[in-house]
């Protein structure tokens, strides 16, 4: 349903989501099949499930929580085929639904699968560069909730917090002079139209769950009077 509205792409989310790798599976083909790309996030420290997200047609895959350069490294690896990674070969419903043959797939899918690496705590926001200089990262998502409580010390959730947005200049800043893809999470539309206008070029629009529950609460309004 969200992949036929005016989205430019769906995320589906198996951090915080209702959805395993089969359901993931499944909706990716609905997502394509709406001409947009599937984006999928995995659980922390998953990283051989963003390869089976690629497998599945994926067009990009998220990984929260990049907090060492060894996640950096690893989330990489499973993202890319050697000489860059170490991606197993197995793309089975991603070849068919690239309309590529196998060797074309094996030969363009590094520079069409883009993995994009959460920057969501301090220990992230201190290593960025080198995150950024890891050739299997194609991007930095920023998180702003997880980061509001990283740094107020775990004193509470704020992502409008004045600091948040500071830190958020700095990781659009530092992605761009490294020539890679910035993106953010925003709870609100008004907040993801101010993303745009900071220049992030991709902005996650609230969740499935804030959408439903804004419906909801419209449509009970509305009947109550
Ligand atoms: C965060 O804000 O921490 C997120 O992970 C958004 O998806
Ligand atoms: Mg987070």
């Amino acid at each position: 349903l969200l992949a036929r509205e005016d989205f430019d792409a769906v995320t589906l989310d198996m951090q915080h989501g209702a959805v395993a790798l089969a359901a993931t599976l499944r909706a990716i083909p609905l997502v394509l099949g709406a001409g947009k790309p599937a984006i999928a996030r995995i659980p922390v420290g998953e990283f051989a499930t963003a390869s089976r997200l690629l497998d599945g047609g994926a067009s990009a895959v998220i990984a929260p929580m990049i907090n060492t350069i060894e996640d950096a490294r690893r989330f990489g690896a499973f993202m890319k085929y050697p000489p860059v990674g170490e991606r197993s070969w197995g793309p089975h419903a991603a070849v068919v639904l690239s309309g590529l043959g196998p060797a074309d797939y094996f030969a363009r899918a590094n520079g069409f699968s883009l993995g994009f690496a959460m920057v969501e705590t301090r220990e992230a926001l201190g290593i960025l560069d080198r995150i950024l200089a890891e050739p299997g990262v194609d991007g930095i998502f920023v998180g702003p909730s997880d980061l509001s409580i990283a740094l107020s010390g775990g004193g509470g959730v704020d992502p409008m917090d004045a600091e948040v947005d500071r830190a958020l200049d700095h990781v659009l800043q530092r992605t761009r002079a490294a020539g890679k893809l910035p993106a953010v999470f925003a709870h609100t539309g008004e907040r993801a139209a101010a993303f745009a206008r900071m220049g992030f070029p991709l902005v996650a629009v609230e969740t499935d769950t804030l959408l439903l529950r804004a419906g909801a609460r419209a449509a009970l309004a509305a009947a109550r009077g």
